[in-house]
């Protein structure tokens, strides 16, 4: 793979493109993973690639739902698995989430590579790898094959990147949902309960600085944060700051280099 020079004005997306490429070679990403990354860039350039108020709105609501779980569980695809190994086995341990591998492209090559990336990242406990299988009758994809001692008995749980069958299906069994992914207009990002409309790359590393913020709050604090969240509301909010943000670009003429930082002058 060629190297990105640092001075690359877009050195950090394609870093983070060359991962899922990598963990593509390596069997971890599906080839499908390699569409919905792209469709990812394109939602994250309408925001900006920064992650949005109602964005830390809705990581300040999940973390205070994952802290009230009994057991959260923390669902793992191809995708994210290559984007940030490291950042999730550090969250799953400070949060004490379980980390559980299911998959829409669901192959035991597959599952095997994704164990061995987030092994490699100091995961010890990965649930979503056999030999014993729970079924949730009310989904059809792969998907429906989860882990007797993860997702099936969780009370919560996180499933960045989705496709929006496991979302319903989920929430039809009593699950409460927490997603992360940066399109606001999928059925994911409608069914959850709490969305996170953000690049998963960003939104990890934020789990991560937030946590022990939220940790030291008390119970009722926590439900008061939970309770006043609403997630209709949050993604209209969301999809009201991409139509601002594309509006001030398009009404003060602005210049590319104050949008994406760039070195040098384009008058759009
Ligand atoms: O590893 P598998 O077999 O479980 O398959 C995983 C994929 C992602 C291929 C599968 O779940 C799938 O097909 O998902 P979709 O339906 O393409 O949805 C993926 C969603 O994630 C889309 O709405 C993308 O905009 C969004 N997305 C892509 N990259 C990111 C993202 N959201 C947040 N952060 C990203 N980096």
């Amino acid at each position: 793979m060629i190297e990105i020079p640092d001075d690359h004005p877009r050195a950090e997306s394609l870093r983070i493109r060359h991962k899922v490429q990598k963990g593509f070679e390596d069997k971890v990403v599906a080839t499908a993973g390699l569409f919905a990354h792209g469709r990812g860039e394109a939602f994250d350039y309408i925001i900006g690639e920064k992650t949005c108020p109602p964005a830390i709105e809705a990581i300040k609501a999940a973390l205070a739902m994952i802290k009230l779980a009994k057991h959260p569980v923390f669902s793992i695809n191809g995708n994210i698995a290559a984007l940030a190994p490291k950042e999730i086995v550090e969250f799953a341990k400070m949060s004490g989430m379980k980390m559980e591998i299911n998959l829409f492209y669901r192959s035991e090559e597959r599952i095997q590579a994704i164990k061995k990336y987030l092994e490699e990242a100091g995961a010890n406990e990965i649930l979503g790898t056999g030999p014993e299988w729970a079924t949730i009758p009310e989904l059809s994809s792969q998907r429906r094959l989860v882990d007797p001692n993860g997702i099936l008995k969780a009370d919560v749980v996180l499933v960045p990147l989705e496709d929006g069958d496991r979302t319903e299906a989920l929430r039809k069994i009593g699950k409460v949902v927490i997603t992360i992914d940066l399109n606001p207009l999928s059925r994911t990002a409608q069914w959850s309960n709490i969305t996170i409309v953000d690049n998963f790359v960003r939104t990890i590393k934020l789990f991560i600085k937030l946590w022990p913020e939220i940790e030291k709050l008390s119970e009722s604090k926590l439900k008061e944060i939970v309770n006043s969240f609403d997630n209709k509301l949050n993604l209209s909010k969301m999809i009201e700051y991409s139509i601002n943000y594309l509006k001030d670009i398009a009404k003060q003429g602005i210049y590319i280099e104050e949008v994406l930082n760039l070195g040098y002058k384009i008058k759009v």
